[in-house]
C-alpha cells in the first residue's frame, strides 16, 4: 500500500509539473500561445484532454491520495 501511495504522489507532482510548465514555457516564451488559451499551442492538438479536464484530474488524484492515506494511517 505504501507504495501505491508514492506512486500516486509521483504521478501527482509530474502532472502539476507538466502544468506548471505550460504555464512557465508561454511566459517565458518557448512555447507560443496564439490564441491566448494558456496551452501552448504545439500542445494542443494531443493534449487538450489534459487541460481541458484540468480541474477533474487534480480532483481525482487529490481524491486518491485522500483515499491511499486513509488506508495507510492508523485511526
Ligand atoms: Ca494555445
Amino acid at each position: 500500500m505504501n507504495e501505491l501511495l508514492v506512486t500516486i504522489i509521483f504521478i501527482t507532482a509530474l502532472v502539476l509539473g507538466v502544468y506548471w510548465y505550460a504555464g512557465y514555457s508561454i511566459r517565458s516564451g518557448i512555447a507560443v500561445d496564439e490564441n491566448k488559451n494558456l496551452i501552448p499551442d504545439s500542445w494542443e492538438k494531443n493534449f487538450d484532454w489534459f487541460f481541458k479536464g484540468r480541474n477533474m484530474i487534480i480532483l481525482l488524484l487529490g481524491i486518491i491520495i485522500g483515499y491511499a492515506l486513509g488506508n495507510i494511517l492508523p485511526v
